[in-house]
């Protein structure tokens, strides 16, 4: 209520007092229309009539679309048999916007075209949720496009593990409310996900922590927050080189960029163990020589700090030339890992949130380093760093990016990169930090804790599970992020307050061309408490659905504050009405 009310004491941009009319002019039966698609498209019309289809409808496509066809023919499957019906075109327009599409749909022909086979496949996803599971669909017409061209989820699978299963029934609830890029947090302090050949300790030491097997030793003591067994019941707590590829094959199906995250040079406790056993191991087997290759932590460093989880022994020591092979291995891996599934990687997402501080004033190596270049600052050493990653991603053709640490650096590096915005919580002293980075030049994915933390509880209830640092986090808060209109705010503290104007009015404002590097939306599922199947999809929906309305439903622009009311009660229904039923109707539930 507050941060709705306070949204209506802003001053419409002439822009937005525009498109508000616009919307006015939107009829109430239009209004209905757009309503049967979530998320909302920008134009539906359907009349009285309606068609027909069957499991064996015909399906006219070209080779170029093979993927959408078998797709459509899965949904058709589970439809009746019949006589007659219609039948379906699926089509190309190069001269479209990408991942636009157009569906038209009369009683004997269903035409679904876009600039390419993603644009297709978004129509289909329409198409399934206008299809009545006796096979009828109105008929009508349907032109949408989307809002922002990054609408994201991140899953982290490093504090819980998530087996294969559960990543690909996420995959499918994203494709089917048309989310284009799963962010893949791998690696963290409590564990290493992902099987690297090169480097077998990774996940024989790294993939392991919490309530040992009987007769096992734990590598590493449970983090705070949980002290359960990470790994799936009987599973091995990683992803085997085959499991990964058979994820990114089953993400590219569905249009969507899997970006894996390895998290450095914090949060990376897990491969810091490993690969000091490794080194213990080479050792042992008198290879001086071959113990130092890949090694993260510099024995001599006395350095004193804790990170926000409580550890102490968490950061690589960055100083080192094992930490640049380590990672070159690593990357080199995973792009082959990605070549072989036919989806090249493009953009690799390092981490860099929450370091301590106090790591590597201890270190003999990184010292040395800061004296022979004269930095008088960590920051200086880090910034170097990541150059140093940035040039070992563009020799393997890999684009650089990160959390927003990673953006706000001593040297202005980073620009045209995407960087994830998280921390804006009132009384961070980082409210502004998304505009402050688009308009210097970043490519912003809002990340907010206060709205998008889906590790964060539903609200504030002795049931509910889940975080709460930033406040609560209910469905109505990714759908009620509704940036560009005004100055992207945080809506509220942790406690629910709303910030006082003279504080709002001194933030940064996005400048018109901050404005177009806002390159989307991203949900976190934080792994702290998503301890099995059953509640990754618990806190992941419906905020996800919410999200997706948000990131891919035309900016509303400027509104009244009864209007915002009025436009959540209808999207509350439409979940309750629609979407939550068909997401139970699934024939392949998560739990
Ligand atoms: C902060 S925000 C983290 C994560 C935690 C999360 C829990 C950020 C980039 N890091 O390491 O899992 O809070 O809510």
């Amino acid at each position: 209520e507050q941060r709705h009310r306070m949204r209506g004491d802003l001053l419409p941009t002439a822009d937005a007092a525009w498109r508000y009319a616009q919307n006015d002019a939107l009829s109430l039966l239009d209004q209905e229309a757009v309503g049967r698609i979530t998320p909302r498209p920008r134009m539906a019309r359907f009349d009285a009539r309606s068609c027909m289809l069957r499991r064996s409808t015909p399906i006219d496509s070209g080779v170029d679309l093979d993927n959408e066809a078998a797709y459509l023919r899965s949904l058709l499957a589970t439809l009746p048999e019949g006589e007659g019906g219609a039948s379906i075109v699926l089509e190309t327009d190069p001269g479209m916007e990408a991942e636009a599409y157009l569906l038209e749909i009369a009683p004997d022909l269903v035409l679904v075209r876009g600039a390419g086979a993603h644009g297709v496949f978004n129509g289909l996803q329409s198409l399934a949720q206008l299809l009545g599971q006796d096979g009828t669909l109105p008929c009508g017409k349907v032109v949408d496009t989307p809002r922002f061209a990054y609408r994201g989820m991140m899953l982290d699978v490093a504090r819980h593990f998530s087996s294969v299963d559960t990543v690909l029934r996420l995959l499918d609830c994203m494709a089917a409310y048309k989310l284009n890029r799963f962010h893949f947090h791998l690696t963290d302090d409590e564990g290493w996900r992902l099987a690297i050949a090169a480097l077998p300790e990774l996940t024989e030491v790294g993939a392991r922590r919490g309530v040992p097997a009987p007769g096992e030793q734990p590598c590493l003591p449970p983090s705070f927050g949980s002290g359960a067994d990470t790994r799936a019941p009987g599973g091995s707590g990683f992803y085997t080189a085959d499991e990964f590829v058979a994820i990114l094959r089953h993400a590219q199906r569905l249009h969507i960029e899997v970006i894996p995250e390895f998290n450095m040079p914090g949060h990376a406790r897990a491969a810091v163990e490993a690969m000091r056993v490794r080194h213990a191991r080479l050792m042992a087997a008198g290879d001086v020589a071959g113990a130092e290759e890949y090694l993260l932590s510099d024995p001599h460093d006395s350095s004193v700090y804790e990170s926000v989880q409580l550890w102490h022994d968490n950061v690589m020591c960055i100083a080192l030339p094992s930490v640049d092979r380590f990672i070159d291995t690593v990357v080199a891996e995973v792009a082959a890992l990605y070549r072989q599934a036919g989806a090249p990687l493009h953009v690799l997402h390092t981490g860099g949130d929450e370091v301590p501080v106090g790591a590597w004033l201890g270190s003999p190596a990184c010292q040395a380093r800061m004296r022979a270049h004269g930095w008088l600052e960590a920051r200086q050493l880090r910034d170097d760093f990541q150059a140093r990653c940035r040039a070992i991603l563009a020799r393997h053709g890999i684009a650089f990016s990160g959390w927003e640490e990673t953006a706000l650096t001593s040297n202005g590096a980073g620009q045209g990169e995407d960087v994830y915005v998280w921390n804006n919580g009132w009384g961070s002293g980082q409210e502004d930090c998304a505009n402050r980075l688009a308009n210097d030049g970043h490519e912003v994915v809002l990340s907010s804790a206060a709205s998008l933390y889906f590790d964060f509880a539903y609200a504030k209830h002795p049931q509910e599970p889940g975080y709460y640092w930033a406040g609560f986090v209910d469905t109505r808060e990714p759908f009620g992020t509704v940036p560009l209109d005004a100055p992207l705010l945080p809506q509220h503290d942790a406690m629910g307050r709303a910030p006082a104007p003279e504080r709002v009015a001194a933030l940064a404002p996005l400048d018109p061309a901050g404005r177009g590097r806002i390159k989307g939306l991203q949900g976190q599922l934080w792994g702290e408490n998503a301890r099995s199947r059953e509640r990754v999809e618990y806190l992941a929906l419906p905020r996800l659905i919410g999200l997706a309305e948000r990131a891919w439903s035309a900016d509303p622009g400027w509104k009244h504050p009864d209007e915002l009311a009025a436009d959540w009660n209808e999207f509350a229904n439409r979940l309750g009405q629609r979407e939550l039923p068909r997401l139970d109707r699934q024939p392949q539930p998560w739990a």
